[in-house]
């Protein structure tokens, strides 16, 4: 499953086999299982190319093929027909299919994770670009008419609750369709409330006339007499289901025949700048928590559900607040545990340390709106969600650069109006962006790149915001922290030991929370991660070690300094 909930009770979905059959150039493997990283297997863990899958499946009439994540080009057939293709490691995408016969149907990939011109965002870079079908793969049945997308957007009005809530319906048959659709909101907490707390105020359902091939938006404003609002300490979850009924033109309502649903998880929360504060429900948010690449020991960023609970669990045991899904979209499972327990997110589009060269990619501008429309779109009724950011220390000092954070910004604000923006910045001195975004964030290393204190970093940090359009806006340090190899101690406290790894985050974390200008801290990071050998001349075992867990996520000495420290903020 895509996600760690049932998202339809009407709609059927097919079982894939969890295993496909596999081909790599030059290479005996004739099996792979989906998901999973190609490099999982010991004969490609360096392996750099195409790989094809295949596998089959029955079904007949419309069916929609959904890819969570294939890493990181795909170009997918069925029957030998080509359906299209996909570039991107962590958005999903879909293809429907209609009016298949019932028969066994064969389902083929080519994915590619090798670097090239025709992929502007992957390069050698400071985490690795793994390959394969790396996220589910879920194939759905559908009728005529189904529902595409909907899109929960609760907001406060002189002190009540209220919601928008926008459904998006398609008709793939070439028949004019007259449907229904009704809306239903009950807490998550007593799901088992058959009654399900129909919405207050207002109307929940609508009838439409759709023409043939037609996609349309119909949009819901409710009030609400009471409900408990999300936050980190209380997140308090609903499911809102959306059902879709058919009927002709004469039909009593009784007679409208349900045949689709869609049900997601949706919470009531606020997010406002307040000055130079993050409100959520008017509280200001200080923010403590862990940057997370998603790799994880012999997995890759094919994490095992059971590895991401157990991430989350260590997070929470640390005392944090937040997970800043660093530098992509991440599987959308993660973000419903982070949902379930108030782990607040911010989570960026793909892209990591771009120079004006990269960015002047003629490919990059698209391909960047689409990993950026694929999570907003995808993702935005997660409630933990509390911050969209884009372009991590990308360049923002030249006219390109700069054009490009603009037009970025200005795309990511058509797609969503209730969630501040923002970009971890790390060009101290040059020009910046900060201009076009709601929160300044900085990313230092004060003591690791360079001998400065935390307070040097950030009185200079502070003041290159203030003159590049951040003037008064909230400061949150995005990135800081120290490399350490796991297991290296000694008594020098050298670089690189776990002693010197937790007096650094020590005077960091303790200097950043004692100082109210700041909105607080995301340490680099959670575990460590693979990086391209490109980068080994400062990552030992070519692996990124500023983790306070290395990548099986066995606790450095920094893991208990800084959950003694969140607990005490
Ligand atoms: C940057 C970058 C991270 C990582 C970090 C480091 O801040 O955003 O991806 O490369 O530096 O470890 O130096």
């Amino acid at each position: 499953m895509a996600r760690i909930f049932n998202q339809h009770k009407i709609r059927e979905c097919i079982q894939l086999p969890e295993v496909w059959n596999f081909s790599a150039k030059g290479k005996k493997i004739s099996r792979m299982p989906v998901p999973c990283c190609i490099e999982t297997n010991p004969e490609l863990i360096n392996y750099k190319g195409e790989v094809k899958y295949e596998t089959e499946f029955t079904g007949s009439g419309n069916i929609r093929l959904a890819f969570s994540g294939v890493s990181h080009t795909a170009f997918v057939s069925l029957n030998g027909e080509a359906l299209g293709s996909h570039y991107g490691a962590y958005g999903e995408f879909d293809f429907i299919c209609t009016n298949l016969e019932e028969k066994s149907h064969k389902l083929s990939l080519t994915v590619n994770n090798a670097f090239g011109k025709e992929a502007s965002i992957n390069f050698p870079n400071d985490y690795y670009t793994y390959g394969g079908i790396t996220r589910p793969v879920v194939i759905q049945k559908l009728k005529d008419v189904y529902i595409k997308q909907v899109h929960f957007t609760p907001f406060l009005e002189n002190g009540t609750w209220k919601s928008k809530t926008e459904v998006l319906v398609e008709n793939i048959s070439e028949q004019e369709q007259e449907i229904k659709i009704a809306l239903s909101l009950c807490e998550v907490a007593d799901s088992t409330n058959v009654d399900q707390m129909a919405i207050k105020q207002g109307d929940s359902e609508k009838k439409i006339v759709l023409q043939g091939g037609e996609k349309r938006e119909i949009c819901f404003v409710h009030d609400y007499e009471q409900v408990k609002e999300y936050s980190h300490e209380h997140p308090a979850l609903y499911y809102l289901t959306t059902l879709l009924f058919v009927g002709s033109g004469n039909d009593e309502e009784k007679n409208m025949v349900c045949i689709d649903d869609y049900i997601d998880r949706v919470g009531f929360k606020h997010m406002e700048i307040k000055g130079s504060d993050i409100l959520m429900n008017g509280e200001k948010l200080i923010i403590k928590g862990f940057n997370r690449h998603e790799d994880y020991g012999d997995f890759g960023c094919a994490i095992p559900l059971s590895a991401m609970y157990r991430d989350l669990q260590l997070v929470i045991n640390s005392g944090a607040n937040c997970v800043r899904t660093s530098h992509y979209p991440n599987d959308e499972r993660f973000l419903d545990l982070c949902d379930e327990n108030g782990i607040l997110v911010w989570e960026e589009g793909h892209a990591r340390g771009m120079s004006e060269e990269l960015m002047s990619n003629p490919l990059f501008i698209d391909q960047e709106k689409l990993t950026l429309r694929e999570m907003m779109e995808q993702h935005y009724n997660h409630p933990s969600i509390f911050v969209w950011g884009l372009l991590n220390e990308c360049c923002d000092f030249t006219e390109l650069g700069k054009d490009c954070y603009t037009k970025l910004v200005a795309y990511m604000r058509t797609m969503d109006q209730s969630r501040p923006i923002s970009y971890a910045a790390c060009h101290y001195g040059k020009a910046a962006s900060f201009d076009l975004v709601d929160i300044v964030s900085l990313n230092m290393y004060p003591g690791w790149y360079t001998d400065s204190s935390t307070a040097e970093f950030l009185e200079e940090g502070t003041k290159w915001a203030e003159e590049n359009g951040g003037l008064g806006k909230p400061i949150l340090i995005s990135e800081i922290g120290a490399g350490a190899v796991y297991g290296y101690r000694d008594a020098r406290h050298a670089k690189w030991t776990e002693e010197r790894q937790e007096e650094l985050l020590t005077e960091q974390l303790q200097t950043i929370f004692e100082k109210e200008r700041y909105s607080g801290a995301i340490i680099w990071q959670f575990a460590d991660c693979r990086v391209d050998e490109e980068w080994f001349a400062n990552r030992p075992k070519s692996e990124n070690n500023k983790g306070i867990v290395d990548k099986y996520r066995r606790e450095k000495l920094a893991y208990s300094k800084v959950s003694e420290i969140f607990h005490s903020v």
